[in-house]
């Protein structure tokens, strides 16, 4: 399976090719719409997020509902666009934290604009369209990919035990089913309303707050992924894939750093005989997240993911003027105060697009019945 997104944020549009899903698969441009309103709508976002309706076309391998096997293509105009036609916008101080100067220097830009509007998150609905495809796939298999926030800048959620979080599917669940209804997606509601109030704080001072995000895919079978060759190991793909998503600085897998300073003996996972024949493991906590190996073991694959304050500061940081050489305050301009709940709902679909991935790998085939249930 692969994919590739198109579009800059203030262009005609972002697009999107998803090739590798098999025939036959039910989809529904309803879930579609609503998994692109889950991204949008997220307590801290700017008017632009007022402005875009996420409105899409799919425009190849969708048939009476079912897909063909044939690459899907989806398109979706940006309505702010024709605001920014005639617009001449140059961006010359870049912004810290941003592509911007990172970009230029690449690109020979004096002009940081061209960089910008590929490197923001517009881009991300492109993903989540993609992902939603990924996800009907999965859950076709039992396989459902959940997400939540824990933190919000200082802003800690309580949330049942790490141990739980990770080895329990009903407790995962259950976040995942709480977090929607946040507007921030963070399951415990007293966090949710301190984080609310800690993004109006940073927009007042004209500062930006980031957060922690868990994703969870609960139902994953054994065997996705392998330890035969770097590049395929599961967790390798899925860390890449977590790391790609804008503003996401660190992830960890399972127990990640915390394992680290546990003994082996706290920190492994003990393998347990079912008693059932032929023998089945259990595994009573699951610090591995559901990967040894880099290849899936059955249990829940967990991940968490760092995710900076945006760099578009309304108070900015010094920067120096790429035309004059000059001293001078960084690019303001519109932007988000906080998009961790953005982020959870694209790591979502990032996930799910290297499970799916990594399913169609190892059971792949033209039609959906080819996977083994
Ligand atoms: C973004 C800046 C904002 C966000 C945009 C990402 O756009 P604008 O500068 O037009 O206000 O709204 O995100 C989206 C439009 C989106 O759909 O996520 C940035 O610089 O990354």
């Amino acid at each position: 399976m692969r994919y590739l997104t198109a579009g800059e944020s203030h262009g005609p549009g972002l697009a999107a090719i998803l090739d590798g899903i098999p025939a036959g698969l039910e989809v529904s441009t309803d879930e579609l719409r609503e998994e692109l309103r889950r991204r949008r709508r997220c307590y801290g976002r700017g008017a632009r997020s007022d402005i875009e309706g996420d409105e899409f076309q799919i425009t190849g391998g969708v048939h009476q509902g079912k897909t063909t096997g044939a690459p899907i293509s989806v398109f979706i105009p940006n309505r702010d666009y024709p605001n920014w036609v005639s617009k001449h916008a140059p961006i010359t101080a870049p912004r810290p934290g941003h592509a911007d100067l990172a970009g230029a220097m690449k690109y020979g830009f004096l002009d940081c604009r061209p960089v910008a509007e590929r490197a923001s998150a517009r881009e991300t609905a492109a993903r989540v369209a993609c992902g939603y495809f990924a996800k009907k796939l999965l859950q076709h298999h039992g396989i459902k990919v959940l997400s939540w926030v824990v933190s919000i800048g200082e802003v800690d959620a309580e949330l049942p035990d790490a141990d739980l979080r990770l080895s329990n599917p009903k407790v995962a669940i259950d976040l995942a089913f709480r977090a929607e209804s946040s507007p921030v997606r963070c399951p415990d509601p007293a966090a949710s309303a301190r984080a609310v109030t800690a993004i109006d704080a940073a927009a007042e001072a004209g500062d930006t707050i980031g957060g922690v995000m868990e994703v969870v895919a609960v139902g994953t079978p054994p065997g996705l992924g392998t330890h035969v060759q770097w590049d395929r190991r599961l967790d390798a793909r899925l860390a890449a894939a977590i790391m790609s998503i804008n503003g996401v600085k660190a992830v960890e897998i399972g127990g990640g750093f915390t394992t680290s300073r546990m003994r082996g003996s706290l920190a492994h996972d003990p393998i347990i005989p079912s008693g059932e024949s032929p023998v089945r493991f259990l595994r009573p906590s699951n610090r591995a997240g559901g990967i040894e190996g880099g290849i899936t073991n059955g249990q829940p694959v967990f991940l968490r993911a760092a995710v900076k304050p945006v760099p578009t500061l309304k108070n900015p940081l010094p920067s120096v003027d790429l035309v004059t050489g000059e001293a001078c305050s960084a690019h303001v301009e519109r932007s988000d105060v906080c998009i961790v709940g953005s982020a959870a709902v694209v790591a979502e679909a990032m996930i799910a697009l290297v499970l799916a991935d990594a399913l169609m790998e190892r059971y792949g085939s033209d039609v959906l019945n080819g996977v083994p249930k």
